[in-house]
């Protein structure tokens, strides 16, 4: 039996503004064999998002949301970027971000070759 490989991935707005001592909104993700559960989440901008993803599947699976990677701001002002990768989750391993994404709709998906029907769709309500 594998252990779930807990990575932890903090991405963090060099500006926070108002976010800062808003309360964290915490969302969990699931990939299975061959989608996301939900692939639909709405959240609001007025607080960092908490997002955790755990692969319930057999397969190895992606994570990857470039528009949402790009909103961040690293605290030097560069952006981060998974480079077009995704990240890659093992069967009943588990990764955590958090963003702090402007209001707008987040596509994610996993970028596994005949795992085209994978995404999802995150929304940042304006508040
Ligand atoms: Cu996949």
């Amino acid at each position: 039996m594998m252990k779930p490989d807990d990575v932890l991935v903090a991405l963090l707005m060099g500006i926070l503004l108002s976010a800062c001592n808003a309360p964290l909104q915490t969302v969990s993700l699931t990939t299975d064999d061959f989608k996301f559960i939900p692939e639909m989440i709405e959240v609001k901008a007025s607080a960092p998002l908490s997002i955790t993803i755990y692969n319930a599947g057999r397969e190895t699976h992606e994570f990857d949301s470039p528009v949402l990677m790009y909103s961040v701001q690293m605290p030097d002002g560069s952006n981060v970027s998974s480079g077009g990768l995704g990240m890659s989750l093992q069967p009943g391993s588990r990764l955590r971000l958090i963003v702090v994404p402007p209001p707008g709709t987040y596509l994610y998906m996993c970028r596994r070759k005949g795992h085209a029907n994978m995404t999802g769709t995150i929304v940042v309500m304006q508040s």
